[in-house]
């Protein structure tokens, strides 16, 4: 059995990653960390470990003393945050990428990496709807520059040093178990959690901004089935479209309104709305579904009912 490294397992996707990856490999194979605590359920269901990844060396003793096979590198500073802040997020982002890539080269034990990668790869001069995998990229944010230049780097490591990297195309993410924070499509999880908690949300974005989204478990589902994949059936080396279901926040809105009838929302657009203008609002990812069986499960509707189900019993 492959022991697995979680990096970033207190955040919004690690958060679940590490208890699917445990259900499948066996708890004490799942190594989470974090450069600070996690849920209860992630420090206490199997080994847990603070740990940086900006750190190359404690990084690198970690990976051998825990014997490890494969890496998920979860850590990174989002779209939002990132522009307040765009040399530190540079940093962040590129420099725990390189410190992964190069102990993925020098550790043999070390036989796959995710990364994720995420629709901040496009830019303003990108075809907005159904984005084709292979298409114009000039990203504007700091944090898209990131993730295009980080795609380029997997890309390199792999053809130059046979280092499998695998990586997706992140849309907006919508989880309840821990609130996202610093990204442009968090409104769509905001917005839950205010419904309940006050009966009203102030949203960051217009009212008519598509952007493609997808529920946490079709991507944790997505995520271990292109890691689980046979490279073989891997036409690129570098990220896979992720498109998921393309919704505004007035859908969003509607469909809360259903079960909250009272919900009341009023529009502020921030900085974020230009971030959102330069996305795609909805994303071909025919090459995933055909490659290694990317499948969505949950729609609007279906998600929404879930979201609020699980926050007011979360919030209770
Ligand atoms: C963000 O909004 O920054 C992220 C993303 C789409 O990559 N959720």
């Amino acid at each position: 059995m492959d022991n697995i490294l979680v990096i970033g397992a207190a955040g919004q996707i690690g958060s679940e990653l590490v208890i699917e990856l445990r259900k499948a490999y066996g708890s004490e194979h799942v190594f989470a960390t974090d450069v600070k605590q996690a849920p209860p359920d992630i420090m206490e269901g199997g080994p847990f470990q603070i740990l940086d990844v900006m750190d190359d060396k404690q990084l690198i003793h970690f990976i051998i003393r825990h014997k490890i096979n494969q890496i998920y590198h979860l850590a990174a500073v989002l779209s939002g945050n990132a522009e307040k802040l765009p040399t530190q997020a540079w940093k962040i982002n590129m420099e725990s990428l390189m410190n992964i890539l190069e102990v993925a080269k020098m550790v043999e034990e070390v036989k796959k990496v995710f990364w994720p990668s995420s629709i901040a790869v496009f830019g303003p001069t990108t075809p907005r709807t159904d984005t084709p995998q292979l298409t114009v990229m000039e990203p504007v944010t700091v944090y898209g520059i990131s993730k295009l230049a980080g795609e380029r780097w997997c890309d390199y490591y792999f053809n130059k040093f046979g280092v499998d990297v695998r990586s997706l195309r992140y849309p907006g993410l919508i989880s309840y178990k821990t609130e996202a924070g610093g990204g442009t499509s968090d409104y769509a999880v905001e917005i839950f959690y205010q419904a309940i908690r006050n009966g009203s949300y102030e949203c960051f974005l217009n009212k008519d901004t598509a952007l493609p989204m997808l529920f946490m478990p079709d991507a944790i589902a997505a995520t271990v089935k292109l890691m689980e994949a046979s490279r073989s059936d891997l036409s690129i080396s570098c990220a896979y479209n992720l498109g998921g279901m393309s919704i505004t926040p007035d859908q969003v809105y509607r469909e809360i309104r259903k079960e909250i009838p009272g919900f009341n929302i009023t529009y502020r657009p921030d900085f974020r709305q230009e971030i959102a203008d330069t996305w795609p609002q909805s994303v071909d990812d025919s090459l995933a579904r055909k490659d290694w069986g990317f499948k969505q499960n949950y729609d609007l509707e279906r998600m929404s009912r879930i979201m609020l189900k699980e926050i007011q019993n979360k919030l209770k």
